[in-house]
This record gives C-alpha cells, structure tokens and sequence, in this order.
C-alpha cells in the first residue's frame, strides 16, 4: 500500500494525538471530554468574532454524540494549493490547521488548547463535517480521525455555515456522558463575553433547552455577578474601545470591553478574560487595569471640584484603597495571545499593559466627568478605606510602642511578689480592692504567694480596640506582673511568672462582674493562660456558722443548711454571712481560700475538656459582654459553668 504525502501527514498526526491526548485536551476525563465541544465551538465564535457568524448552536443528541452549527462562513471548500486535496479535509485532518486560514484577520479565540477542530477529530469515534458554502453542501466522515472518502458534494443549499457532529472515543475518555449543567455554563459565559451572538443549548434526550443572548455583553455579566451585592453608586460603570498598535512590524488591534461597579462590601474581584479565555492570575491587562484605575481615582482628586475630598486624606489613594470593594470584568481579545503556561492562567503580552491603560485611562475619565454623581460614592468609599487602612496601621504601631513599653519596665509598684522564682511553683493571686489585698497580703505564704490588687472594675476587653485595651492601667499591672506579654498570639508561656493565677473576689454581684470582666480579658487576650490552666478562681466562703466554741465554713447555701441541720438545738448559733473578702481577717482568709492544703480551687478551662469549643465560649463571651445588661446578669449566674472543681 502506498500512501500520498498527505496521508502520511494525517496517519502521523493522528498517531501523535491519540498516543498523547493530554497533550492535546489536557486530561481523559469529564474536563476533557467538554473541552472537545468548546474546540469545535471556538471555531464558531473565531466566525462570529470575524463579523460572520451570527449564532452558535450545540445539541447533545440521544446517542452520546454533539452537534455544532453556526452560521459562519463555513470552512473553505477550495482545493488546498498545496496539499491538492479540499480545505475542508485539510482542515480536519492537519494538526494546527486552523490557524493559517486566518485570511490575514485575526484567530481570536484561544480554543482551550488551540489545537483546532483537527484534534477533536482524531479523538472521536466517528465526526462528521457539513459545510454549506456557495449553494453547495460539502461533506465528509471520519473514523477515528481517518476520512472514510474524499469530500463530495451532497446536495444544493441556500444556507451558509459549518455542522460539526462527532461522538467521542470510548478508547479515549473515561467518561462520555457530557452534563448539560457544564456546558451550560460555559456556553453562557461565551455569550456574554461576545455581547450579540447568539448562544443554543439543547439536549434531545432530556428535552432541555436554552438561548443565551446579551447585546449588553459583560454589562449584563456584572448585572449578574452583582446581584448579590449592594452598589454604592448608581450604574455599572461599562465601555469599550479598539486600539490600533505596531507588534513585530505587523498592524495588530487590541478590542478592550471593560464593566466595574463599587460593592459595599470589602471584596475585590477582577475577572479577566482574554480571547474567552480566563486568566485566572491576570496578567498584563489587569495590571494595565489597577494602574489606570489608581491613577484616574487620584487625578480627580487634584481637581478643583474634588479638594473636599482630597483634605481627608494625606497624599494619595494606594491601589489597595481604590479596589476595596471592587468587581470588574476585563474582556479583551487580541490577536496572539501570550500566556505563562498550557492553563492559559495568565496573559504575558507586554504590549497590552499599555493598551489597556490607555483605553481605561481615557473612556473612565470620560465616564466620570459626564457622571459625577456615580463618582462621589465611589470616592466616599475609597477615602473610608483609606482611612481605616491608616487607622489599622497607626493601630498596629501603637500597639508595638505599648507592648514595648510593658516589656521594657519594672515590675508594678502595687505588686506584692513572692520570693520563690520557680515560676512552676508560684501563685499569683488577683484581688479586688486595697482592703481585701491588705488581708491577703497578710494572709498569705509569702515564699510563694505574690497578691496584686487591682482596683474597681477592668476594661471590657470585648468591646475596647487593643489600643484602648493597653491603655488601661489595671490590664498594664496585670500583663507585667503576670510576664508573659500580651495576645493571644504573643503570649510566651516560658515568660509566664506564675503557673497558678487566682481570681480572687468577693461573694457579690460586684466580685462576679470583676471576675466576669477578668475572665473575659483573659479569654480574649491571654487564652494561652487558659488553655494551658494556668487559671482559678478562688472560691471564699459565704458563711461563718459558729456555736460556742465550734465555727464552720459554708463555701454555698446549700452546704450552710447541711451544717445546720447538724444542730440538734438551735439556740447559741451565730451565722456570720460574709459580703466581701475585707470581712474576713488575715487569718480566716488564709485558712479558708488561700491555704492549698484547705482550699477549693475552681480551675478554668476553655469549655469542657473533650471538646474544646472555645468556638462556642466565644460566641457567648461575645453575646454576654455585649450592651445588653440582662443577659450579663445571667451570666453572672452561671458563671459557674466554665469552671470546674479540682480537688488540692
Ligand atoms: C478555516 C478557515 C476559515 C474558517 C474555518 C476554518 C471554520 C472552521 C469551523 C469549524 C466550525 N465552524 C467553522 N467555521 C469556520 C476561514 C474561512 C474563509 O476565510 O473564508
């Protein structure tokens, strides 16, 4: 057997795919099996993009296999000048064919690989192609890339375009069933990134059918994406243009379509799009776009009629302020498109970063002097996050000169220190108010007691910045005598000066709510403590029950009725209820709460030791030291919940 140049040609080529068909669709599966429509599609669009084709229209048939048909100029029928075979079989069988056919216009669609209808043919089980061109339909078929017979003429025609069926290779794809959902959404994305054409879906089995048309293109794209959110200004800001430029000595046009709107929320995104092809790292047409875009924002505040605006600010809006908050589509289509990898993720075309920021440049400033009632919100907005940004960063700073401050200075005057220095072995107890800090000072083992009292009530940390916070004088003695720095993610434990601090308060609501606001502080900024616990409260008695010569401690009213109803005769019994810690003197309050062979330690854990759900205590940390004085009260109550006994 002796084969033509051609078929030699063809036999190679379809050798080359069928032994790699990753190289050519990337992967065997559902992806790859869906890039095969958008090949032969891309072609169709190529044909709408070149000012022919007016629709595209995909049907999934019954039989597994896809049908294709546009209404472009059709593949040309000619005889190929040097392949001496028709174009059409030229087309279908050569890889990399599609490209030369440009007719000095452009091959705008990227195609996912831009590998042509050719490689869909040698991964199908069969296609067919029909071409209606000059009143005459021209056809051929296929087997596994192979024409089964030359392109012959079927019959007369008064229509003009390209029909594309084929069924994909079972020795191929892992799968063959191709999902509506899928294609839908890509076909959808299609039509509104070529605002006009129009876009058919249908599929005979399941008797689904859909037409996308936008003549707003991306505009309506962003009506979409948008709706979800809340605009600042009025419209969405849309345009468009075509820029002639020189590339390698060749006249090449850049189209640009671009739509953006301002959300009240804090995101950015930018999709862009070049040829169709979605750049999901950008490339040089976003930055071309985030340069006009600061550039424009910050020449409207130099003029006259924005110097309100300009006061608020120093110097000038930074990229990040002006996209806060941000969506914008870019769609541009050039002629050869460059991008950084086979995924097409990113566009690296140099020429383009200047394009676009001409186009953005002159068409924004454009839109906004003909609507400065779209641009005053948007300047609002971006002068709010500018100044939160700054406000952050002013923050931060000071935050860093305070914690320099904690760290740099002596231990707190009101600090009665212990003498041990293993911090294993050191308790620190936290107490309320100079009287109750007298008699524990007095009361204590003092080798390895330490008592700092700290005076009324401490900041709510919960509702305070860290600025603020760290301001607060009880929360600065607190953070250096304790030694370990201060948040969360700060803290060293190795620095920690005791490994047992002792919230000490009164039995009232006055000491609950200290020892609610202390919990909270280290919850919130000192959780580490917890987590390791490091944390107790102490827990004083409520009573005193003497009679005669005999005194018992009653640390609850429950304990207290128990003691009590150990008397046989009621008379003689003097019951001593105890308000606060200052009513006990040095002695009681040693033997009663601070003596560990005597005491009852409450230790505080994050929530329950199987289930760490510090989430769960957050959220009512925050429920509970919110403004609402009811359910604080509440808490209060139950405040016992958060701790639990250990027995000393
Ligand atoms: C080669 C050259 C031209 C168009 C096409 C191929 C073409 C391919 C497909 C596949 C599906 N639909 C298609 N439509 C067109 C340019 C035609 C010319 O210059 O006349």
């Amino acid at each position: 057997m002796t084969y033509s140049a051609h078929q030699i040609k063809v036999l190679k080529g379809l050798q080359a795919v069928r032994k790699r068909p990753g190289m050519y669709i990337g992967t065997q599966d559902e992806t790859g099996l869906h890039k095969m429509v958008y090949e032969v599609v891309d072609n169709s669009v190529d044909e709408f993009m070149a000012g022919f084709a007016t629709f595209v229209e995909v049907i999934i048939k019954e039989n597994g296999s896809v049908e294709v048909i546009d209404d472009g100029r059709g593949i040309p029928t000619d005889i190929h000048p040097e392949e001496k075979i028709s174009t059409i079989e030229v087309v279908m069988t050569h890889l990399h064919a599609g490209g030369k056919f440009g007719s000095g216009a452009y091959k705008i669609s990227g195609g996912l690989h831009g590998v042509g209808v050719s490689v869909v043919n040698a991964l199908s089980e069969w296609l067919e192609v029909e071409v209606h061109r000059d009143g005459e339909i021209h056809y051929q078929k296929y087997n596994r890339g192979v024409p089964l017979e030359p392109v012959k003429i079927i019959g007369k025609t008064n229509k003009r375009g390209t029909i594309v069926r084929f069924k994909p290779d079972k020795e191929i794809f892992t799968t063959l069933e191709f999902q509506y959902s899928i294609l839908k959404n890509r076909l959808e994305e299609i039509a509104f990134l070529n605002k006009g054409l129009k876009v058919l879906l249908r599929d005979e089995a399941k008797n689904k059918s859909e037409e996308f048309l936008y003549k707003g293109g991306i505009l309506e794209f962003m009506e979409k994406i948008t709706s979800k959110y809340q605009i600042v200004h009025k419209k969405i800001i849309y345009f468009e243009d075509s820029l002639e430029y020189e590339d390698k000595n060749q006249k090449k046009e850049l189209h640009g379509e671009f739509a953006l709107a301002y959300t009240e929320s804090n995101i950015e995104k930018i999709y862009c799009f070049t040829n169709g092809i979605d750049n999901k790292l950008g490339g040089t047409h976003l930055e071309g776009f985030k340069s006009a875009l600061t550039s424009t924002l910050n020449n409207f505040l130099k003029k006259e009629e924005y110097k309100a605006y300009k006061r608020k600010i120093e110097g000038n809006l930074s990229g990040d302020d002006v996209r806060e908050g941000l969506i914008a589509i870019l769609n541009i289509k050039i002629p050869e498109p460059q991008f950084n990898s086979q995924t097409k993720e990113k566009l690296v075309n140099a020429e383009v970063k200047g394009l676009v920021q001409q186009i953005v440049n002159d068409k924004l400033t454009l839109f906004f002097e003909h609507h400065p009632n779209e641009l005053k919100p948007i300047l609002d907005k971006c002068i709010l996050t500018y100044k939160a940004r700054e406000a952050a960063r002013k923050a931060r700073e000071m935050v860093t000169k305070r914690k320099g401050i904690l760290e740099g200075g002596g231990l707190p005057g009101k600090l009665a220190d212990c003498s041990e220095k293993d911090p294993a072995l050191c308790e620190l107890f936290i107490v309320e108010g100079d009287s109750a800090g007298g008699s524990a000072k007095q009361g204590r083992n003092r080798n390895f007691q330490a008592i700092l009292p700290i005076k009324g009530k401490i900041i709510n940390v919960f509702k305070a910045k860290d600025l603020k916070v760290l301001d607060n004088e009880e929360v600065k003695t607190l953070v250096t005598a304790i030694g370990a720095g201060y948040g969360n993610e700060n803290i060293d434990l190795n620095r920690l000066r005791y490994h047992k601090i002792i919230i000490m308060t009164d039995a009232d609501v006055d000491g609950s709510h200290i020892r609610t606001l202390l919990l909270t502080f280290f919850f919130s900024k000192m959780r580490p403590l917890i987590e390791h616990g490091h944390l107790y409260i102490a827990q004083p008695p409520l009573y005193l029950i003497k009679k005669g010569k005999e005194s018992f401690y009653a640390y609850s009213d429950t304990e207290k009725d128990e003691i009590l109803k150990k008397f046989k005769d009621e008379k003689g019994i003097v019951i001593q209820r105890y308000k606060g810690l200052g009513e006990m003197n040095p002695e009681q309050l040693w033997e009663t709460t601070m003596d560990p062979t005597r005491r009852v330690l409450l230790q505080v854990k994050p929530f329950d030791e199987e289930s760490l759900e510090i989430k769960r205590l957050e959220e009512t940390f925050e429920i509970l030291m919110g403004d609402d004085s009811e359910p604080r009260r509440k808490f209060i109550e139950e405040n016992a919940k958060y701790v639990t006994h250990l027995d000393l």
